[in-house]
């Protein structure tokens, strides 16, 4: 818990890059996007670089194609990594981090952040790295512009599905009570994030719940995507962020999991609970993790092989 100490990080730094998790979500999105316009704010020269490119399904945040995904050396000499556990979460990005010449500063909300770099600030109390970002500009004397604020409360509201997850604090609504006082449009993220759906992937939607399974007496919902749903639908699977919440939406689930085929061979999975089971354990079983509620892992090999081990261990949990 140092925001003096980022304070800090920002004032000695002159050039800075912003880096966060593969894979990414709305919240490493916003809250990269939203430091960057902060920090550009203050005289900075701020690159915004990630191993993958943004999903489609954030391409309403304003300034998206700031964020970079040609890795190669780079002037900065503050990398600041967001939303992330760990280094090895940035990926590639980690052959341009040069710790001869980088300081790292560490802004999360990861119960597992190991807590790496100069800097840090991790709250694991906080529903979501943008909460954090709303924090660190308090701290830096800045009033934050309608469209930041717009930015920020995109990556709240996607981390906390829409504050319906038990990781909703009185902060959490404070904090976003602030930013819409500071301008920020509600009603207009809520429609960019959940009412712009592309039609084929509500068609893949459907084929996914056809087949929802229940195990462990209902407790655990679950479904899996496969290559050849993709396929059938020509839909990128780094799109499919919220399908599981369809499964944790069954009635009497106290577990909800998707199994994503990767076209690599890794299955990617992806945990939501409704807060009474910790899910951020249960993946931690497979090498993965997160948070009380929502978490993932990623397993090498074939999907029914990964469905029966995983099923099986949680469904044990669960008993
Ligand atoms: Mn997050």
């Amino acid at each position: 818990m140092s925001l003096p100490d980022i304070a800090a990080a920002v004032a000695k730094h002159r050039r800075i890059l912003i880096t966060s998790h593969t894979n990414p979500d709305g919240d490493n999105i916003a809250s990269q996007l939203g430091l960057a316009s902060i920090l550009t704010g203050l005289g900075k020269r701020v690159d915004i670089l990630d191993q993958d490119p943004v999903p489609s399904r954030y391409h309403y945040l304003p300034g998206w194609e700031r964020i970079s995904n040609d890795i190669g050396p780079q002037a900065a000499t503050l990398a600041i990594v967001v939303d992330c556990a760990s280094v090895e979460r940035i990926g590639r990005v980690a052959e341009a981090i040069t710790p001869a010449t980088m300081e790292i500063a560490n802004i999360d909300h990861h119960i597992s952040n190991v807590n790496f770099g100069q800097y840090c600030h991790v709250d694991p109390q906080a529903s979501s790295t943008c909460e954090l970002i709303v924090r660190v500009a308090r701290q830096l004397g800045v009033k934050l512009s309608a469209e930041q604020a717009t930015i920020l409360l995109s990556g709240l509201m996607t981390d906390t599905g829409g504050f319906r997850y038990s990781s909703t604090s009185p902060a959490t609504l404070r904090t976003a009570a602030q930013l819409v006082e500071s301008g920020a449009d509600l009603a207009w993220v809520a429609e960019q994030l959940y009412m712009q759906q592309p039609p084929n992937q509500l068609r893949l939607l459907g084929d996914l719940l056809i087949d929802l399974k229940l195990e462990a007496g209902g407790k655990l919902a679950w479904m899996a995507v496969t290559q050849a749903q993709l396929k059938r639908h020509s839909f990128n699977l780094a799109e499919s962020e919220e399908f599981v919440s369809y499964a944790i939406a069954a009635r009497g689930a106290e577990v909800g999991m998707l199994f994503k085929e990767q076209a690599d061979g890794v299955i990617r999975i992806s945990f939501r609970s409704k807060g009474r089971v910790d899910v951020n354990r249960l993946a931690a079983q497979f090498g993965g993790g997160g948070h009380v509620s929502a978490a993932g892992a990623r397993i090498k090999g074939k999907l029914a092989e990964v469905e029966q081990t995983v099923i099986a261990a949680v469904a044990k949990e669960l008993a």
